[in-house]
């Protein structure tokens, strides 16, 4: 799915700002003209999440009511207009001048709709139901009965009632935009490349609206290369390979990108163009090791989350910026889109700044219970399909993620993310797949995934306070674990809360030295298996959560920054291993 553009064929129009917002606690709303009968009506920032915003709704999952007015800009007329959000949190039911648009389950992926045949030059009114309550069959789970189910990973005492640990922020929490394209557009791009010797290789897959007699033209640019090729459409794909010799190729350290644009001809003229960023490299497993443009890569990073106060969980440019400029400070090459796929930009400003991520679908907290199985899976099958539409063209993302610590000992597990594998892997054949599990040698999945990735609490949810007993668990557990499946492995969690300005010394559990003494002891013992491909600590930031006797003040303290972005002992402590000549 191409995100939208303004160019000489596209125009884009923005909706962020203050909408109307009001609160439906008692569920009775059913059509766009209910927004009006509701009580309460206030202004809510969109982007954002409400959670933080108003006194009374922190703990609201919904449904709440969005509305707000557009008028077209000028010159419109005659185009192809559609509606696309970026992410509404969890479910959005859409009205346009009170037609019904349609509805879209799941956060953190974009949703559009084609809007020419109802939108209005003027006084557009767009009213939209967000209903963010937790449910067994929704994905991520929440209010799940019945079974008892792993406490720690059940998080099952905590309010709201979440099956994951991060606080289910409710809302619109990326941009709402207008585009315009001509009639006949490009509907979407593939790109994927290969380097062969000295010299780069572009394949180009464009699919475009119509199946008309037109072709398309390819222009790629950079780093002193220019080239331009043409290619005739069969039915609505067209394709074409450009040749990069001396190609600068892109990788974390050197991120060079090339421009790529591609315009769509009809007779003589461009009817319609679309303009890219795209970056030549190669990823692969091989035997223990992860290889980048057939280099083998260490990934030092962090799990992290779209999270800050006030605003919830929401597209925040100030905030990507600044937590890339703390991921450069101390030294990490790379970081797991923990618990969701993060906004676009995130990924651009990765492909721009050089950090290899491994992006996730928001399947976190899954479990194997018949009722509503089927519907998971439909998500998740959904979930994998919109993430790799969206993200599939970005250099940045090395790995595909199907889900964190589902609840995999259960007999459908194995069929089911065999499934999802299988689905990943005919959509994306360039990219490794896997899966974050704390099932360890009983995560069935790890037989098909291309590598392992684990999460570890040892010395803090077990073992607690003990790190010697901790660790040498951890050596063996490690050793086992590709003693089994033969894989590399990605440690994609381990960490410890600190409170801020908390101190022990001997370091004691909750203090900045317990946090420090833990990852870099950690660090140490992973350094030591040579099937070890990477170290990601949890968590980049404090955040929030929900309610329970593990999170004080509503918050995991993981971070090795605060929730405000200032350093914890450990990030020095961190820094100091991952970019020693700095001290
Ligand atoms: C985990 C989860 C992560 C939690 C973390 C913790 O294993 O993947 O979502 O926040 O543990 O701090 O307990």
């Amino acid at each position: 799915m191409l995100y939208p553009q303004s160019n000489s064929h596209r125009q884009v129009l923005t909706l962020s700002d203050f909408w109307d917002f009001r609160f439906d606690p008692h569920d009775t709303g059913i059509d766009s003209g209910w927004f009006s009968g509701l009580a309460g009506g206030r202004p809510i920032a969109v982007p954002s999440s409400w959670n933080e915003q108003f006194e009374d709704g922190r703990d609201f999952l919904g449904p709440g009511w969005y509305q707000t007015s557009f008028d077209l800009p000028w010159g419109w007329d005659g185009k192809r207009i559609v509606l696309r959000f970026g992410s509404v949190n969890y479910l959005a039911e859409v009205w346009l001048n009170d037609k019904p648009l349609g509805m879209h389950e799941g956060g953190h992926l974009p949703f559009e709709f084609d809007i020419t045949a109802f939108v209005q030059a003027t006084g557009n009114k767009l009213v939209v139901r967000v209903d963010g309550r937790l449910a067994f069959d929704r994905v991520p789970p929440g209010n799940v009965t019945g079974d008892p189910v792993d406490f720690f990973a059940s998080h099952a005492g905590n309010y709201p009632q979440a099956q994951f640990d991060f606080f289910p922020f409710c809302g619109i929490q990326r941009p709402v935009l207008v585009y315009a394209t001509a009639r006949d557009f490009v509907r979407d791009v593939t790109v994927q490349t290969e380097f062969t010797g000295s010299g780069g290789r572009v394949h180009v897959h464009v699919e475009s609206s119509a199946a008309i007699p037109s072709k398309a033209r390819f222009h790629l640019s950079g780093h002193g290369h220019h080239s331009t090729v043409e290619a005739a459409f069969s039915g609505e794909v067209a394709e074409a390979t450009l040749d990069v010799p001396d190609v600068l190729l892109w990788s974390a350290g050197n991120p060079n990108l090339y421009n790529l644009s591609i315009e769509l001809v009809q007779d003589r003229d461009i009817v319609d163009s679309y303009s890219m960023k795209i970056g030549v490299r190669t990823i692969r497993v091989d035997g223990n090791q992860l290889l980048l443009n057939d280099q083998p890569v260490y990934l030092t990073g962090f799990g992290r989350h779209e999270d800050f106060s006030v605003v919830g969980r929401v597209y925040l440019p100030a905030l990507i910026v600044k937590d890339y400029a703390l991921l450069h400070w101390i030294g990490a090459n790379s970081f797991r889109t923990s618990h969701y796929p993060y906004s676009e930009q995130m990924l651009d400003l990765a492909d721009q700044l050089g950090f290899l991520v491994i992006d996730e679908t928001p399947a976190v907290g899954l479990y194997f219970r018949e009722d509503g199985l089927e519907k998971r899976r439909a998500l998740c099958l959904q979930y994998v399909n919109e993430m790799m539409a969206r993200d599939k063209n970005h250099p940045s993302v090395i790995m595909w993620s199907l889900a964190n610590e589902p609840h995999s000992t259960a007999p459908h597990a194995r069929p089911f993310f065999e499934q999802l594998y299988a689905q990943a892997k005919s959509l994306d054949a360039t990219r490794p797949v896997t899966l974050v599990s704390f099932l360890g040698v009983d995560e069935q999945a790890f037989e098909f995934c291309d590598l392992v990735c684990l999460n570890r609490y040892f010395g803090w949810y077990s073992q607690s306070g003990n790190l010697d007993e901790a660790l040498s668990l951890l050596s063996v557990e490690l050793d086992t674990l590709h003693e089994k499946f033969g894989k590399p492995i990605l440690l994609a969690e381990f960490g410890a809360d600190a409170i801020p300005g908390h101190h022990a010394q001997p370091p004691e559990m909750f203090s900045e030295e317990y946090q420090a003494e833990m990852i870099s002891r950690y660090i140490e013992l992973l350094r030591q298996k040579p099937y070890v491909i990477g170290e990601h600590v949890w968590n980049l930031c404090d955040f929030k959560t929900s309610q329970g006797i593990t999170r004080a003040g509503g918050l995991n303290y993981k971070g090795v920054f605060t929730r405000d972005r200032r350093p914890k002992l450990a990030a020095h402590r961190i820094r100091s291993i991952w970019r020693p000549s700095e001290g």
